[in-house]
């Protein structure tokens, strides 16, 4: 009987197994808000993988930083102890300074450029991360960058001594030659920074602003266009090489799905978060030509910086682009 107990206890643990190696889960940590479109497109992927391959792959997303803060992400991923996950590239520009070829300032200004210089730059994004140990999935720009302030501002003069949140190198840069004071935060914590006054403007898109409701704390939105940061999906390259090819094609196709709808939702949302600032009491316009072109001036003293950073791969990313 004891012999009999044994062995049924074996088979089942066997049994166990097996189906645990057939199926998997893939726990994939985002950053931003569950309701952003990053994060929406990112469930939608999810759910694409998971559906295409039966259930055999399964992916579970966690938005709001909620598994790793924003900051985290990456490493995790490349560590292994998350096998996909999603982050902002230019928070990356410290690690290889390619990560940060979509915070040129105002290298582009609509989403067409930002496209075009995108369809240069992507393969050799892909190669970075893949010497960061990651299998690089698809990526989806945030709408175009810009001002947010708790007051009206028409010069960089008006803009020195404020604390400027930051999320990235170039942000953090800007803020320095500026006369302003970066502090790295990441969107998740944005909110709460403005209420206690650890930051009291920044640069990013009307869909961040939106999102993280700043008008509670905020008046002003400048639009000056800078640039368009990206988001990229990327999965662990040993997680990745256990998938069978099979998997690996519904994974990629799912992946090339969410970068095309994520660009028609980022451009969809721009318009509408804008409005929505200014439906909540903001007062959205277009940056004076004045500042317009301050900032264009230090602008151009960080694209030079870029370039000294960013070698001959760099180099040749922007001549393409330019000569395009
Ligand atoms: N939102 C992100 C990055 C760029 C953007 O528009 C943020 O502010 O963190």
């Amino acid at each position: 009987m004891k012999i009999l107990n044994t062995l049924m206890a074996a088979t089942a643990i066997s049994v166990i197994g097996a189906g645990a190696a057939m199926a998997e889960k893939w726990d994939m940590p985002m950053a931003y808000s569950a309701t952003n479109f990053h994060s929406e497109i990112g469930a939608e992927f999810a759910k694409c993988v998971t559906n295409g391959t039966g259930g055999n792959l399964e992916v579970v997303t966690h938005p709001s930083g909620s598994l790793f803060k924003g900051n985290e992400i990456k490493r995790a991923v490349q560590t292994g102890q998350a096998p996909i996950g999603e982050r902002l590239l230019s928070a990356h520009q410290n690690e290889n300074p390619l990560y940060g070829v979509d915070s040129i300032p105002f290298l582009v200004s609509s989403f067409d450029e930002h496209e075009k210089l995108w369809k240069i730059a992507e393969p050799k994004i892909a190669s970075a991360l893949a010497d960061d140990n990651l299998v690089y999935l698809y990526s989806v720009p945030w709408p175009p960058q810009g001002l947010y302030f708790n007051k009206a501002i028409n010069s960089i003069e008006d803009m020195k001594g404020a604390k400027f949140r930051s999320y990235s190198t170039a942000t953090a840069r800007m803020a320095e030659m500026t006369g302003m004071l970066p502090v790295q935060v990441e969107a998740a914590e944005l909110s709460q920074a403005l209420a206690t006054g650890v930051a009291e403007a920044f640069i990013s898109s009307g869909a961040t602003g939106y999102d993280r409701k700043v008008w509670e704390h905020l008046s002003n939105f400048y639009e000056v266009d800078a640039w368009l940061p990206r988001n990229a999906v990327f999965a662990n390259m040993d997680s990745w090489n256990g998938l069978d090819d099979a998997t690996k094609k519904i994974v990629t196709d799912c992946a090339a799905k969410a970068q095309t709808d994520g660009l028609a939702r980022s451009k969809e949302y721009t318009q509408f978060t804008l409005d929505g600032l200014k439906e909540n009491g903001m007062t959205v316009e277009r940056a004076n030509p004045e500042l317009v072109k301050e900032l264009q001036a230090i602008g151009e003293t960080m694209t030079n910086e870029w370039l000294e950073t960013a070698g001959d791969q760099g180099k040749e990313i922007v001549e393409t682009y330019k000569s395009m």
